[in-house]
């Protein structure tokens, strides 16, 4: 069993704030939020980063997607936000689970690279 720490919190091993959860995807507060709101979506499904994203992927990279832009509007969002996805050493991804950060709340957001 994958000990990736968001594989831990997607079987509930570790606590996390979620704010939305289906069959395929969980979204959670980062904890250590960059924005008033800073949500995480990620597929529940294990992939490594975006690099590693397969044709098989389609289906779940356009559900989360979908997804992000209601959590986004659930969230408060309705004016706009930004979605960064890190990608690998020079991407400055820390988590080694896909996952698609939402930032919002601030109007307007502070520029970010
Ligand atoms: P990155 O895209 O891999 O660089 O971002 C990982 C994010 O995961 C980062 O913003 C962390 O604050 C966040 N995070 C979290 O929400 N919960 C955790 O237990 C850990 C990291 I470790």
């Amino acid at each position: 069993m994958s000990d990736c720490l968001f594989c831990r919190i997607v079987r509930g091993e570790i606590p996390a704030r979620k704010v939305y959860e289906d069959e395929h995807i969980l979204a959670f507060h980062d904890i250590r939020p960059l924005a008033p709101v800073h949500v995480l979506v990620i597929p529940k499904e294990h992939v490594d980063s975006m690099a590693h994203l397969e044709p098989r992927h389609e289906a779940a990279m356009g559900r989360l997607l979908v997804a992000a832009a209601r959590i986004a509007r659930d969230q408060g969002c309705t004016d706009g936000f930004r979605t960064i996805v890190n990608t690998g050493r020079v991407g400055l991804q820390e988590v080694y689970h896909l996952h698609l950060h939402i930032l919002g709340g601030a109007d307007p957001l502070p520029p970010m690279l």
